[in-house]
């Protein structure tokens, strides 16, 4: 667990990391295109992020972890997202603190983009194959942070990630976003695939959930009146 600690950015105090985070939303809900950005300063990793939700695929992505960057670029191509992202981390540590916090930030910045969510879809599912590997993703932006991971990946690596990483990845978005995220490989042979088709599944199914909704419109997608 890492502390936070204030940004080299100044951030007005009402944007703050101790601010309560659903009343301070980037942006309000609209028609307009939903942009997240996130600095975020420890000890152990600066991390920079602007995403647009509303994107063309192209990112920007680095990491120092190039399997795990191979990853947030097909999330963001996927997810038909934009992404800019570095993290500068302490790897002479381990991928621990990298991983874990790019998950953290980037679920910051969907949270951020999303705003009072108003007149999103909420949850999405995707079933995706990649050659013999098939995967499942459900995520929803419940405002209550879950998730079940299994990777069914019994290798220490993939590529230069530690895959064990990829847990703590989908616990950190879930945590950022405020979502519940479960991901899971059905079945498979690749280690790289079975990796690769959970990435794909989830950012196809977090595509859904964070696209607007004709029919509700502006409503809330929730009879709790808060998410
Ligand atoms: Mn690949």
């Amino acid at each position: 667990m890492v502390k936070l600690r204030a940004s080299k950015a100044p951030v007005p105090k009402s944007e703050g990391p101790g601010a309560p985070r659903s009343r301070v939303p980037n942006q309000k809900s609209g028609k307009g295109v939903r942009k997240g950005v996130v600095v975020r300063d420890t000890n152990e990793t600066q991390i920079s992020i602007v995403l647009t939700v509303e994107g063309k695929g192209v990112y920007k992505v680095s990491t120092g972890i190039r399997f795990f960057d191979h990853m947030l670029e097909l999330f963001t191509r996927h997810g038909a997202f934009d992404l800019e992202l570095t993290c500068k981390g302490d790897l002479d540590v381990d991928q621990h603190h990298t991983v874990e916090d790019v998950g953290i930030a980037l679920g910051e910045a969907f949270d951020r983009a999303l705003g009072d969510k108003r007149g999103i879809l909420r949850a999405g599912y995707f079933l995706m194959p990649m050659d013999e590997t098939l995967a499942i993703a459900a995520v929803d932006l419940s405002g209550r942070a879950a998730f079940a991971v299994d990777t069914k990946v019994k290798t220490r690596l993939v590529g230069d990630l530690q895959t064990e990483l990829v847990t703590d990845f989908f616990e950190g978005f879930a945590r950022g976003a405020r979502a519940n995220v479960h991901v899971k490989t059905m079945y498979g042979r690749s280690n790289h695939h079975k990796i690769e088709a959970i990435f794909k599944a989830f950012a196809r199914a977090l595509r859904v959930a964070c696209s607007r909704d004709k029919q509700l419109g502006e409503m809330l997608p929730s009879t709790k009146g808060l998410l």
